[in-house]
């Protein structure tokens, strides 16, 4: 069996290769590792136990009806991350404001994490796969100072490295610290994550649209044209595209990084902003997808040159294959210069 490097190997190998680096955004991410042992344990035996099946009964910061699974991998992700001693402060999608880790470690730690400890969480129930995922920033404020919201309020191009969980037919970590992405698959016989897919690239184009089309006619001129484009004939683009939607952003955006293809949440008449939030959803994804040779964009301007203005503040989100991304760009362009 060819050799096989797992991601704590993987995480040392890439240490060595920044002679300044302390160890300590290697420390983080072990912890993320750890978290995603503990969470992928308790998905899997999701259907097997009542107390973790269904909702907990009481609403997120989204007035989204939290699952119990989503307040159990907030929980786990924030313990792993407090206990490492690497990080001053989380902002996750459960919680309402920013949390401090003002113990010895956390108040002079480097690091702030913004989460969606489980993203698609509705899915579980159904048994469709859902993920997590994170995005790692160098904290503004002085070490030893008190963490403020401008720590967690950076334009996406600032992360110093993010990814996600796919808790799917495999579960799998895909992480980028900016030297491109690289894919571990986990091993649940050993208890571990190993190295399957190095260097992933987002193929430049693709015929995969992922788009909630049951919100058709809530959407912007320029969407509904560029459904329109992927709908119509014409072999010289390998159209008709392929309409793949599974309500779970990690999911959608995994199978188009692996195969190519766009992913869309436009503005709707009901979601003017958007559905997916900027600092824990849009940012991490579109860190991935230009590190692996695509692009994402709010379908004017490049996600991660986005100053934030609030926690969870939504964005419209275009990412994927480059030239799907440019062409959608395009219609949405056109139909804005129609008065
Ligand atoms: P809709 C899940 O709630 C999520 O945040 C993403 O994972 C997913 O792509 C999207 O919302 C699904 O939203 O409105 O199509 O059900």
């Amino acid at each position: 069996m060819a050799s096989m490097t797992t991601l704590g190997e993987f995480i040392v190998q890439q240490q060595h290769a920044f002679p300044h680096a302390t160890g300590e955004l290697s420390s983080l991410i072990s912890a993320i590792r750890l978290a995603a042992k503990i969470v992928n344990r308790e998905i899997n035996r999701a259907g097997l136990s009542p107390d973790i099946i269904g909702a907990v009964g009481v609403e997120n910061v989204q007035g989204e009806v939290q699952q119990k699974l989503d307040v159990f991998a907030n929980d786990k992700f924030k313990a792993a991350l407090e206990a490492r001693g690497e990080v001053c402060g989380l902002a996750s999608e459960e919680e309402e404001d920013f949390v401090v880790f003002d113990g010895e470690r956390g108040k002079n730690a480097s690091y702030v994490v913004l989460i969606d400890p489980l993203d698609g969480s509705s899915n579980i129930d159904v048994n469709v796969s859902v993920g997590t995922i994170f995005s790692i920033y160098r904290r503004i404020t002085p070490v030893g100072e008190p963490v403020s919201g401008k720590d967690f309020l950076q334009p996406g191009c600032n992360q110093v490295a993010a990814g996600y969980v796919i808790y799917g037919s495999s579960t799998m970590l895909v992480y980028t610290t900016g030297v491109g992405v690289n894919g571990f698959t986990y091993d649940p016989t050993l208890g571990a994550f190993a190295l399957s897919h190095p260097n992933m690239r987002l193929p430049d184009n693709g015929t995969i649209y992922s788009i909630n089309e049951g919100n058709y006619i809530k959407f912007p001129a320029g969407v509904k044209q560029y459904i329109k484009y992927c709908q119509e004939r014409d072999e010289a683009t390998n159209r008709p595209y392929t309409s793949r939607y599974i309500g779970s952003l990690v999911s959608d955006f995994h199978r188009n990084l692996l195969k190519g293809g766009i992913y869309i949440y436009p503005t709707t008449e009901s979601a003017p902003d958007g559905k997916l939030r900027l600092l824990y959803e849009c940012n991490p994804i579109a860190f991935l997808a230009e590190q692996a040779g695509g692009i994402a964009s709010d379908g004017r301007q490049r996600i991660l040159d986005i100053e934030p203005t609030s926690l969870h503040q939504r964005v419209p989100f275009f990412a994927g294959s480059r030239l799907m991304v440019e062409q959608a760009q395009q219609f949405l362009n056109q139909s804005a210069e129609v008065v």
